[in-house]
């Protein structure tokens, strides 16, 4: 299957699984330039976009970003309309090479994205990808919980034993901020220093990581442990996962958790 198939297919799972409606969330992945020889045969420039941030570490970089405007439920049909292949030309220019057939640009959370992209990478070398979607639960969560993350990934840890297992770093959360602009997108990229996944408040959540099938499943992973929370948070618990419980869990799976929250 082609990389515009295997994109095209998780923002379809995206879609059907409720978390991101009409032109809710947006998508980035670095692609390989043999990845990129499967979509164009010749590099050749149809139009540029101009970002006042600094984008040195990401030049000679192929990126697949989701469009603006464009809505996940039509990527599958149409992913030369809804998708873009784009290249970092220079430290303030990404040129298209592919895609956003009707006149189309980059998401308007691409500023965003590309920040993720820089400080993941510092991190990870194989980091690729940073997606962003709406989640139901997760967006319940953050109406009834204060905005704290040290006690979101405490609860979210003791949910379900996978947890701990699948996000060890924890989950990092943002207040409000109006999304699309400059403050949310440096908020979200300081916190990517630390952590793959950022809660957006009554809004949603950034997820990064290195491949596709990892994302989504930390995406399912946590908006699973977020809905077993919202079904359970007003009733009365007679057991649950224990301090005790998760440090034997580290124990078994060798598993680096963020110290601090249950020690
Ligand atoms: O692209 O989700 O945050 C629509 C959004 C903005
Ligand atoms: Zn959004």
């Amino acid at each position: 299957m082609d990389v515009i198939n295997e994109v095209c297919e998780i923002l379809d799972l995206l879609y059907k699984h409720g978390w991101d409606e009409r032109n809710g969330g947006n998508l980035s992945y670095i692609v390989t330039k043999e990845e990129v020889k499967t979509i164009v045969s010749e590099e050749k420039e149809i139009r540029e976009f101009k970002y006042d941030f600094d984008m040195t570490p990401l030049i000679g970089k192929y990126f697949l970003i989701t469009g603006t405007q464009k809505y996940f439920k039509n990527c599958l049909k149409d992913p030369v309309t809804n998708l873009g292949l784009l290249k970092v030309k220079d430290k303030h220019t990404l040129s298209l090479l592919w895609g956003y057939k009707d006149g189309g640009r980059p998401t308007s959370e691409a500023p965003t994205h590309l920040k993720c992209h820089i400080e993941r990478l510092k991190i990870d070398p194989l980091h690729r990808l940073v997606c962003h979607c709406h989640p139901i639960n997760i967006i319940c969560m953050s109406h009834i919980l204060e905005l704290n993350e040290k006690k979101w990934t405490e609860i979210l840890w003791k949910m379900q034993t996978e947890s701990i297992v699948v996000f060890p770093e924890g989950i990092a959360v943002l207040p409000w901020i109006i999304c699309g602009g400059e403050e949310i997108g440096e908020a979200t990229a300081t916190k990517m220093k630390e952590y793959r996944s950022v809660v957006w408040a009554q809004h949603g959540l950034f997820a990064t990581g290195r491949s596709l099938d990892e994302v989504f499943g930390l995406i399912e992973t946590i908006e699973k442990a977020a809905e077993i929370y919202m079904k359970i948070c007003d009733k009365p618990i007679v057991q649950s996962i224990t301090n005790e419980n998760l440090k034997q869990l580290a124990k078994a799976f060798n598993i680096n958790y963020r110290k601090g929250i249950i020690d």
